[in-house]
């Protein structure tokens, strides 16, 4: 399998953490293409985004959580998705909501990038809203986050690890302490010691 990624997306460093929980890191062929590289992957995803996998069988694999869903099928020795039951539901709506997290942080980061003229103080505002809406929630169920982190945990430290990086909301620790205290301790994971975005 070959994976397609950039060095900072936080989509999809959350698939080489994946792979590297699972022990699976080295079975995988990575492919860092910069910026500009990412355009040439619309022959692969018509959205010309990263992650990308291409299954030895050829077949293309897009967007994270199918991935990361993908990658999780390919042992059974440890699992970052429950196969079945409400805890399933339960692990990928976290993933879901820590990569929704992730697009707000994204519209943020791109309209930072715009000029004064042209950037949206409302749609900042907008964005900054849900991020701290996800937060609250979180917050409060932070102290009953699974230890060792399953896909949902990984996807959540993957966007707040993006939103360091981009120092959006770089105060987040002052009001959500339980979220901090839990991010804190993911951070020492050698899956995410060895992917930190730079
Ligand atoms: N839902 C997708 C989001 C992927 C995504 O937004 N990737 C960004 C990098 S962080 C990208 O490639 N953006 C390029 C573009 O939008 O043109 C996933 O989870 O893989």
């Amino acid at each position: 399998m070959k994976c397609y990624v950039t060095n900072n997306s936080p989509y999809a460093r959350k698939v080489r953490i994946v792979a590297m929980e699972l022990g699976l890191y080295d079975e995988i062929e990575w492919k860092t293409l910069t910026r500009e590289e990412r355009g040439d992957l619309q022959i692969y995803n018509p959205l010309g985004k990263v992650p990308v996998a291409i299954l030895d069988t050829g077949d293309i694999v897009c967007d994270s959580p199918v991935i990361c869903a993908y990658v999780d099928s390919l042992t059974s020795s440890r699992k970052l998705i429950p196969e079945c039951g409400s805890k399933r539901w339960e692990v990928l709506t976290l993933e879901a909501l820590g990569d929704g997290l992730g697009d707000a942080v994204i519209v943020i980061s791109q309209e930072n990038q715009r000029s004064n003229e042209l950037r949206s103080q409302d749609v900042v505002d907008r964005q900054l809203s849900k991020i701290k809406s996800a937060l609250s929630v979180l917050d409060k169920v932070a102290s009953d986050f699974n230890d060792p982190p399953l896909i949902g945990e990984i996807g959540v430290a993957c966007s707040l690890g993006y939103m360091d990086f981009r120092e959006i909301f770089p105060e987040w620790r002052e009001s959500y302490a339980n979220m901090a205290s839990w991010y804190t301790i993911i951070l020492k994971r050698q899956s995410f010691t060895k992917t930190a975005p730079s």
